[in-house]
């Protein structure tokens, strides 16, 4: 058993309110392991249902994310800042919704950068709670990683009141208590990311101890791309024909806010949700960067989509369908990581929550007039449509998609692991209530997890009793085998998330460098993440 950890202690208290208890999780969840396995169920988590009339689709035009502009350049690094406020925004036609935003807008400003051309990113946070900021996918020296418990704190914070039985506050500054290696910043927080990495997309997020999926939910989430110049050789769609697509659910209140089943909704200090949402929260809304079921205007020509699923639990088998039921072909040309060695073409791609995918469509094959859906196969009624295009003219396309993308890809072998680990991520016990847990641990942030040497190459085999989508800070890996299989056609090139289907085993393969210290891995469905579904991953 780990020692007493206050999320043991939260979960009692839930239950000592009657909000939680064994069969409750297991009835939400369907998470007696061997039942979970047996049903393979095809989403985990609840829906939550918008309580006012919601808009037809494809009529709001897809917004673009503005691209934000340095505040200085010294010494051959970019400077940038952002103000982390709450401000009301129309997401629906019509209805203003308080949002959580980086500088004013969801999506947050996306940052452009390039390769090797560090950037340091000045966080100022007016919100009333405390916040981390993690560039997910970002190659980043631990004190810039955005480590749960390193939190900037708002002006003028204060603890929280201890109730009677609250044994800690996780995420309310008390979690530092417990983790003397906590670096708190008040109001303001420098970033630096020296980017030396792939060219691929990126994006930052909230990422506080045990508030991060409301966090992100209440708008706290933004792009960044980061270019080369052997992927500006290429001759790729580019310019208005390169658009990145942030894909989100979310659920609407009577009075237009966003719904959440959050116990507290202030975020201040009592973590996780109502029981029917412990596995994972789902809307009924679909947004792409952040407007409802868009609709684009395009050029009968090549288009790069670089996807993003920055759902909190939803995942997303896409498709292309023409009114006439054609299918157009999405063809890859790159993974979370970056390019592909060359391209893969599906008919239908499974995008699991933090995964990217970048895609090129022609709609060329599409005529002048005609509509393409952008389909979630996994998606039933509203939530099976997620945006559309409407081809507006024919055009000279000189894009080119070549058949060799890149040549830097690593191509670790087995032979090269000097360490094959284990882990498991379930629904499990923890005292005498229940959590999401990693090798049967609940989330500590001092307790020691995995230690690896820097440079080493290790095999990890990773096995889920529901979807977990798995995400290892610092380092991209590949893919090995699924279930002892050969890994599928998505699980291609360069990869910082693998989605665990339920009853599978995974294994992927990685070198440990970069930077040493204290970094993370964990599931992105951000309600597991908060329910302990997080391991310490140290770099020595
Ligand atoms: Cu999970």
């Amino acid at each position: 058993m780990p020692e007493q950890d206050g999320r043991i202690m939260g979960v009692t208290r839930r239950q000592a309110l009657g909000i939680g208890g064994a069969l409750g999780l297991m009835a939400a969840t369907g998470l007696g392991t061997s039942a979970a396995m047996a049903r393979r169920p095809a989403t985990t988590g609840a829906e939550l249902r918008s309580d006012l009339p919601l808009p037809p689709p494809f009529q709001v035009p897809l917004p673009i994310p503005a691209v934000l502009a340095p505040s200085g350049t010294s010494e051959g690094a970019d400077r940038y800042e952002i103000v982390q406020r709450e401000t009301t925004l129309e997401i629906l036609p019509g209805v203003r919704t308080r949002a959580w935003t980086y500088g004013g807008t969801f999506p947050g400003p996306t940052i452009e950068a390039h390769r090797g051309r560090p950037i340091t990113v000045t966080h100022r946070n007016d919100l009333p709670v405390p916040t981390v900021v993690h560039l997910h996918g970002g190659r980043t020296p631990a004190a810039s990683d955005g480590y749960p418990t390193d939190l900037v704190l708002p002006e003028g914070w204060t603890e929280p009141t201890m109730h009677p039985g609250m044994h800690t506050a996780h995420g309310s500054g008390m979690g530092n208590m417990r983790d003397p290696r906590a670096v708190l910043s008040r109001r303001t927080r420098d970033y630096t990311f020296p980017l030396d990495q792939r060219a691929t997309l990126l994006w930052y997020h909230d990422h506080r101890m045990d508030f991060t999926a409301p966090a992100i939910w209440r708008g706290l989430a933004g792009l960044q791309i980061v270019r080369d110049d052997a992927e500006k050789a290429l001759g790729l769609p580019s310019g208005p024909r390169e658009l990145p697509l942030m894909i989100a659910d979310r659920a609407f209140t009577a009075e237009g806010e966003l719904a959440y089943p959050a116990l507290d909704p202030t975020l201040r200090e009592r973590p996780g949700v109502l029981e029917p949402y412990l596995a994972g929260v789902l809307g009924d809304v679909i947004l792409v960067n952040g407007a409802p079921w868009p609709v684009h205007e395009v050029d009968a020509a090549r288009y790069r989509l670089r996807l993003l699923n920055a759902s909190n639990a939803r995942h997303y088998e896409l498709e292309a369908v023409l009114d006439d039921g054609r299918r157009l072909d999405l063809v890859q040309i790159g993974a979370d990581q970056g390019l592909l060695a060359s391209p893969v073409t599906h008919r239908f791609l499974p995008i699991a929550p933090a995964e990217r995918y970048d895609v090129v469509v022609d709609f060329a094959r599409v005529p002048v007039g005609g509509r393409v859906r952008i389909v979630n196969r996994l998606g039933s009624g509203r939530t099976r449509d997620v945006m559309a295009f409407r081809v507006a003219r024919a055009v000279a396309d000189d894009s080119r998609v070549p058949r060799v993308l890149s040549t830097d890809l690593p191509e670790w072998r087995r032979a090269d692991a000097v360490r094959v680990r284990e882990f498991s991520f379930r629904a499990g016990r923890m005292d005498d209530g229940h959590g999401w847990l990693i090798g049967g641990l609940p989330f500590d942030p001092a307790r020691s997890d995995v230690t690896v040497g820097l440079g080493d190459v290790e095999v990890w085999r990773m096995v889920a009793d529901v979807h977990h989508p798995v995400h290892l800070h610092l380092v991209g890996f590949r893919v090995l085998s699924r279930s002892g299989r050969p890994p599928l056609p998505h699980d291609a090139g360069l990869k910082d998330t693998v989605s665990l289907r339920p009853g599978e085993a995974v294994e992927i393969i990685t070198r440990f460098d970069g930077y040493r210290g204290r970094y993370l891995f964990h599931c992105h469905n951000a309600e597991h993440e908060d329910m302990a579904m997080m391991a310490n991953l140290q770099v020595v």
